[in-house]
């Protein structure tokens, strides 16, 4: 079945950002499996996502880690990374792998803490001024694992203070995207659990705070679909962090586990306008690769999500919106299915090959010698950053 062009050409706009630490050695608590091939340095870490881009179209942006990916000149390293086709994405902040942040950060009852922590995002900030970034994302491992521990109540003032201070130094193209996880590693109470408490911050400090949705940080059985509609409804839907999950934060390949979620998520995108880049919602993964190759792995991913919006734009809308307004269940869950269930693979692949890339990116990676390259020349690589 030939895709309507409207679709192709709303495919044209997707973009999808590459997390650098998906390029790095992972693992889980019980081992980290060394690759080889894995970059060393965060220049290895931008060529190899922009093999991804260059064998797909689809990701021409690589997220930085501070401080994973310090390095001394951030100007530098974005003409680097132009250089090779792709921009300089995200940056994450880091503020859950130093000893004083055992008790929180952002969230800290010592004020000397929460400072200390307000002065890695200003770091993050000055990366952002020099790679042009637009986004500062903060994830806090901050929460308590027993009941009485900590004072939930102070610690949401706390981070309100502290986020407030972030906010009045981002620049005018600068946004905050704070990112909510249910649990761990706190397993008693999380400061930002939920995307109503992330809503509840990003309100009150202004327009260029938004939400960030990552797919594995919910309750198994959560609607996210639901969320991505309120969410684009309210205008503060920031970014997405894909991947996808079994049992909690899995961090595996998005649209592996469960790509009818995928294709749901995709469809509110759709309805939501959050594809149409005016909008600027980011589309990042963030993802480890503990098993599988790290390059083909994200090639998957981007596909992924690629093929699950192809068949989200498929939804025939106007005999959607017919069923649901005459109350005709089947009819209406039919019109999902069918979009569902169309393979769009061949088109996908045509689409490719009609703007010069490969019909084949992994058959392409595979057949390029690049993995077999960098096996030899690069010796000893990083772990993604979790234990490093
Ligand atoms: C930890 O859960 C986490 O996976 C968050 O999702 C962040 O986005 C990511 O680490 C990188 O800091
Ligand atoms: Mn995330
Ligand atoms: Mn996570």
């Amino acid at each position: 079945m030939p895709i309507p062009t409207d679709v192709l050409t709303q495919l044209e706009h997707q973009s999808i950002e590459l997390p650098s630490w998906a390029f790095g050695n992972s693992g889980t608590r019980f081992k980290v499996f060394a690759t080889p091939g894995t970059p060393r340095t965060i220049e290895e870490k931008i060529a190899d996502a922009a093999q991804v881009n260059a064998l797909t179209g689809l990701a021409p942006a690589v997220a930085l880690h501070i401080p994973w990916d310090k390095v001394g000149d951030y100007t530098v390293l974005a003409d680097y990374a132009g250089e090779l086709g792709v921009k300089l994405g995200t940056v994450n902040s880091n503020t859950f792998q130093d000893d004083d942040y055992k008790f929180g950060s952002l969230t800290h009852s010592d004020p000397a803490i929460r400072s200390k922590a307000i002065d890695h995002m200003y770091e993050c900030l000055e990366v952002m001024d020099a790679t042009g970034s637009r986004d500062l994302k903060i994830w806090l491992a901050d929460g308590t694992n027993y009941p009485g521990q900590g004072d939930i109540r102070a610690r949401q003032d706390w981070l309100a203070d502290s986020l407030s201070k972030v906010y009045d130094r981002l620049g005018d193209e600068q946004r905050l995207v704070l990112e909510y996880k249910f649990f761990e590693p706190a397993f008693y109470h999380t400061d930002v659990p939920d995307w109503g408490t992330s809503y509840v911050h990003c309100a009150a400090l202004g327009e260029k705070a938004l939400v960030c949705l990552d797919t594995g940080h919910h309750a198994p059985g959560t609607n996210i679909e639901f969320i991505v509609a309120q969410l684009l409804r309210l205008g503060k839907l920031g970014s997405f962090d894909f991947n996808s999950r079994f049992y909690a934060d899995d961090d595996l390949i998005v649209g592996a586990a469960d790509p009818f979620q995928l294709f749901r998520i995709m469809h509110e995108v759709i309805r939501g306008g959050g594809l149409d880049p005016a909008n600027n919602v980011a589309f990042m993964l963030d993802q480890c690769h503990n098993v599988e190759g790290k390059i083909p792995g994200q090639i998957r991913s981007v596909l992924n999500v690629q093929e699950m919006t192809a068949r989200a734009l498929l939804v025939d809308t106007t005999a959607l919106n017919a069923a649901q307004n005459s109350g005709d269940v089947l009819a209406a869950n039919a019109v999902l299915m069918d979009a569902f269930y169309t393979d769009v693979r061949a088109n996908l692949a045509e689409w490719r090959e009609s703007r010069g890339l490969p019909a084949d990116p992994t058959a392409a990676f595979a057949a390029s010698g690049y993995q077999e390259k960098i096996n030899v020349d690069r010796q000893g690589g990083q772990q993604a950053g979790w234990g490093a």
